[in-house]
């Protein structure tokens, strides 16, 4: 029996909160006592649970339900559902995981099943639909985010792994005091900063941003959207027109390099190919010279400026901040290689207070001091598919089976996918163009897609399952970036009869005739525990401690201390390039890279360049 909460707790993506209970009822949410910034977004959960668009019921399109998938896959979308129980809604989805699997093969049931879901270790819809397709035989899987992929693609080429990007960065304890001047494209956004997959105990961006400037860095955001840093913060505000950074930061390297600007050893220590850039910011190779007067023309921001500002970063400790959101564009490899050849050309990389990182506020607790800790997730097991498809190409894959692709050096084929599992996210709501996935979306023969509420992923599938949300369910959460591990404790029943799913994917493991590979034979309480005792372990080698499960479940939140040493990005490497080699060919930071001019693509050079977004 889990033991009964001191106070209701509950741990969403948008912060940790207290449950206010009345009644028997969750009424209110109150903020996490330590949390200085509290997002108010979580507490539209309460009224979602009972919203008019949650789903109640099992519901089967109509024309499947009477058909099956010789209905075609024209109507999604368009048809309405009919509500069916349980047992039918089960038998069905078994038998056509079934059918499909020995017809076609595991590797025609497409599982990526892309999107956040609600925070969590145990309820955390993506790893139970892998898990649950593991154990049936496997499933055509995605890779990559739709967050910052082409970041994940380019910073492996020039910097040899991600640091930098969601994890390993320069913390604000090393950029207040340190920093004289801090530079930041995409802004470090308020916004955004509510939120963190997984969870978090304290918002932190504005404490962060606002030590920085109260310890005397100066600030300029340039972004197109004004508050994209806190406006308290008092940054210089600069609006280039969008997707034109890479120009203006060529124009900065254009001024370091004619002025003589540019720290020669640091690029001869750290990095290779610099001679290769140097011909591309002279025109050299190409005939342009790419002058601040080149770069003003392109970004609207006057050559003077772009001057001035190139001469503060080389005269001052400076810090490069870029939020993901520029590489979630038209060549978005760009401006991450450019911003790394900016800041190489300063030599800053590695000191406090200097160097550049990536997505501070792009999500919270990019900055924070936290404990390199691995936390436990539901074990997926083995795969035995190998077949995958970079995330944000799902459209092109059911619109294209077998066509050709190319991915980071490889030529690649797409699966031919006959059945689309989704639980956990809303590909009618995160990809591009819409009309093109209602044309893509009717290819396959069965779409299954578990949901709390009629989302357009839900309204455009066949069999609809309807499941639980956080409040109705008991969950850990080891917050990512974060010192914390809370408790989500269960506050109401479920809605309706919709189930979590855990409890689905193990009825159709039955159905399956897998029922004890799936669940090992455990319930809801029995995995949590376990998972605790795993963190647990993994807190004790780093010679911390925390309560036991029973504590821990009563009081709600437990907070690990803070690291006591902290280092900026890449410091190990700035000191000793031998020693701490990159992970890439040269071991070194490559501003020119020999791999990815060996791809020959049009689209993305040796070095970093200014490729006209087609927008
Ligand atoms: N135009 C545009 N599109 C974008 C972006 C953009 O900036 N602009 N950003 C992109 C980015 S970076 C991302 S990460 C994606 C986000 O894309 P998603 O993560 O797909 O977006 P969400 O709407 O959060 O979808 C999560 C879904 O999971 C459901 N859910 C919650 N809890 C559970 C659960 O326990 N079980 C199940 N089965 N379902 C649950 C929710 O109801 C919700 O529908 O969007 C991308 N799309
Ligand atoms: N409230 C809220 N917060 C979220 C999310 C959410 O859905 N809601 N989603 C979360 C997710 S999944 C992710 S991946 C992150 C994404 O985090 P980001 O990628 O950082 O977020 P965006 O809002 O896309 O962009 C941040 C700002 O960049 C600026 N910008 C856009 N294009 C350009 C450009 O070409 N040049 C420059 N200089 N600036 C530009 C815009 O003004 C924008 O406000 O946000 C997370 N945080
Ligand atoms: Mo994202």
């Amino acid at each position: 029996m889990l033991p009964q909460p001191e106070r209701q707790t509950l741990a969403t993506h948008w912060g940790t909160y207290r449950v206010r209970m009345e009644g028997g009822r969750p009424i209110a949410l109150d903020p996490f006592e330590a949390d200085p910034d509290p997002s108010p977004i979580a507490s539209a959960m309460l009224e979602a649970r009972t919203a008019p668009a949650r789903i109640l019921r099992p519901a089967v399109r109509r024309s499947f339900l009477e058909r099956g998938h010789a209905a075609g896959g024209e109507g999604r979308g368009g048809e309405p559902f009919v509500e069916v129980g349980w047992d039918e809604a089960l038998a069905l989805v078994a038998g056509e995981l079934d059918r499909l699997r020995s017809h076609h093969g595991n590797g025609a049931i497409y599982g990526g099943s892309y999107g956040w879901a609600s925070a969590g270790r145990f309820h955390h819809a993506q790893s139970q639909v892998h898990r649950f397709l593991n154990t049936i035989g496997g499933y055509t899987r995605s890779v990559q985010n739709y967050s910052f992929a082409a970041a994940d693609t380019i910073l492996p080429h020039v910097i040899g792994d991600r640091r930098g990007l969601a994890s390993g960065h320069t913390p604000w304890r090393l950029l207040a005091g340190h920093a004289e001047l801090i530079v930041m494209f995409g802004g470090a956004s308020p916004k955004n900063a509510q939120v963190s997959s997984g969870g978090l105990s304290r918002h932190a961006l504005r404490e962060g941003i606002l030590a920085c400037r109260d310890k005397g860095a100066e600030l300029v955001s340039i972004s197109p959207i004004r508050d994209d840093t806190a406006l308290e913060a008092g940054a210089q505000w600069w609006a280039p027109r969008p997707q034109s950074d890479v120009a203006l930061m060529l124009g900065l390297c254009h001024t370091l390099l004619s002025e003589g600007l540019h720290d020669r050893d640091f690029l001869g220590r750290c990095t290779t190919g610099f001679d290769r850039v140097e011909a591309y910011l002279t025109g050299a190779a190409d005939g342009t010279p790419k002058t601040a007067d080149w770069a003003a023309a392109l970004c609207e921001i006057p050559a003077e400026e772009i001057r001035a500002l190139a001469r503060r970063m080389a005269a001052n400790r400076t810090f490069i901040m870029m939020s993901w959101s520029l590489q979630r564009a038209d060549h978005g490899e760009q401006p991450y290689w450019m911003a790394i050849t900016l800041a190489a050309m300063l030599g800053q990389i590695g000191l406090p207070g200097g160097g550049l990182g990536f997505g501070y506020g792009s999500v919270n607790g990019v900055g924070n001091a936290a404990q390199e800790i691995t936390w436990p997730s539901l074990p997926q097991g083995e795969n035995p598919v190998a077949d995958f498809v970079p995330v944000a190409r799902i459209a092109d894959m059911l619109l294209d089976p077998g066509g050709a692709y190319d991915f980071n050096g490889e030529r690649r084929n797409y699966p031919d996918i006959k059945l689309i599992y989704w639980a956990g996210g809303n590909p009618f709501h995160h990809h591009q163009d819409l009309n093109r996935l209602v044309r893509a979306w009717q290819r396959p023969q069965t779409i299954i897609v578990h949901e709390p509420w009629w989302t357009a992923t839900a309204r455009h599938a066949d069999i609809v399952l309807p499941v639980t949300t956080q409040l109705e369910r008991n969950d850990i959460v080891c917050a990512n970036r974060d010192l914390m591990l809370a408790a989500s404790h269960k506050a109401v029943e479920p809605a309706g009869e919709a189930r979590d799913d855990y409890a689905i994917f193990s009825g159709l493991a039955a159905r399956l005739g897998v029922e004890e590979a799936f669940t090992e034979g455990r319930d809801e309480e029995s995995w949590l525990r376990q998972l605790y005792g795993l963190a647990r372990q993994r807190i004790a080698a780093a010679n911390l401690d925390i309560p036991d499960f029973d504590s821990f479940w009563r009081q709600g939140v437990t907070l690990l201390p803070e690291p006591e040493a902290v280092k900026p990005l890449l410091a190990d490497f700035r000191a000793d390039p031998q020693a701490y080699r990159l992970a890439t060919p040269s071991g070194l930071i490559e501003l020119f890279s020999e791999k990815i001019a060996g791809f020959g693509y049009d689209d993305c050079l040796g070095h970093a360049a200014w490729l006209p977004s087609q927008e």
